[in-house]
């Protein structure tokens, strides 16, 4: 049996224990002097070249130790009103569920922005080609679409216009937060400060900073006289108050995307000396505020885009994007 295992075993076995004896016929199985698991690796070690004994020496050392302790809390205040026959002990506290670490961010996110006077808005998970790319300054044919690789729906039925040509709508998952902005501009008259943090999908290979399915934030702000340099005071406030007490370092790298200009992408400084990106942003095009019938004269704004899993990842220390939707409840309960 490989060391994993052992752990895998001795976890669940402790956990099952209803009496003392068999948490001590547990120990004996494990740690016993002849023949228990451990002992018998801690022996074997004493064969081995010196490289490997450096190596697996203190990996066997301390999973003895996890064990000891392990028993010892069950013994003692653990579980303990499991032990049958002992009536007079406290019940068991029940363990209550807990949000997932995203939905953590998210709530955070929302206070911070709803203390610097955003409003937070909603929109579809499954959304129009139309938000999602054209009214974004993408048509069909522009190389841009590349930058997001969509899962589409299957089209179902067609309804027919006056002209007899067939009119599909054409669906997705949304590739990103943005279109959550043209359906407020739509409907709301500027000025105006909002942000719309949501799920967002994305049809392609995941590492450690990329998910298929993952979350942004988004956030827009129209008014007369707006710049990037209120953009920059928004985000650098929003970090300020999102990584409490940890003092990050911002670095903003000019990019392009075709809803803003100019565009901006917006990384901070890892404890490893290594940039991460966290989001896009930029000042919103005069098409698109053309499109939703604002005067680009008159109305100017900041438009950005920020990823809840890179933002949770730097705050929390997490190395992975993937542990937050694995539905791992080892990972999840240390929030
Ligand atoms: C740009 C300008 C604006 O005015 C408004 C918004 C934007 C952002 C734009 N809509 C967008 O989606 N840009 S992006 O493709 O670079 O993604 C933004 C952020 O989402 C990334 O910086 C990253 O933090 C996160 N992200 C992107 N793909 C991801 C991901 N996070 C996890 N997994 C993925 N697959």
């Amino acid at each position: 049996m490989d060391l994993e295992e052992i752990k895998k075993n001795v976890a669940s076995e402790i956990e099952q224990a209803r009496s003392g004896d068999e948490l001590e016929a547990i120990r004996i199985k494990y740690l016993g002097r002849k023949q228990g698991l451990i002992t018998e690796a801690l022996k074997s070690i004493a064969d081995m070249p010196i490289e490997e004994k450096k190596k697996f020496g203190p990996i066997i050392q301390k999973a003895k130790a996890d064990i000891e302790a392990a028993i010892k809390f069950k013994e003692n205040e653990g579980s303990s009103d499991d032990f049958i026959g002992d009536i007079t002990l406290p019940g068991r506290k029940i363990e209550s569920g807990h949000l997932n670490p995203i939905t953590k961010t998210e709530n955070e996110v929302r206070r911070i922005f709803e203390g610097l006077n955003f409003s937070v808005i909603d929109g579809p998970e499954l959304e129009e080609e139309k938000y999602n790319f054209d009214s974004l300054n993408i048509p069909a044919d522009h190389p841009a679409r590349e930058m997001w690789d969509t899962f589409w729906l299957k089209p179902e039925g067609s309804s027919l216009a006056k002209n007899s040509v067939a009119v599909k709508k054409k669906y997705l998952l949304r590739t990103h937060t943005s279109p959550v902005e043209i359906r407020y501009m739509e409907t709301h008259e500027p000025p105006f400060q909002i942000i719309s943090p949501g799920r967002t999908f994305r049809y392609e290979a995941t590492d450690s900073t990329h998910e298929t399915n993952f979350h942004q934030l988004e956030g827009l702000m129209i008014g007369r006289d707006i710049s990037l340099a209120n953009f920059k005071f928004i985000v650098e406030e929003f970090f300020r108050r999102f990584f409490v007490g940890k003092k990050v370092t911002v670095r903003f790298r000019s990019s392009y995307f075709p809803f803003v200009e100019p565009g901006v992408e917006v990384d901070i400084k890892l404890d490893n000396g290594k940039w991460l990106e966290v989001g896009g942003a930029g000042m919103t095009h005069p098409n698109v505020l053309r499109a939703v019938k604002y005067n680009p004269r008159e109305w100017q704004g900041f438009a950005f885009g920020f990823g809840i899993e890179r933002l949770a990842m730097i705050k929390y220390g997490v190395p992975d994007a993937r542990l937050f939707m694995s539905g791992d409840l080892k990972f999840t309960k240390k929030f």
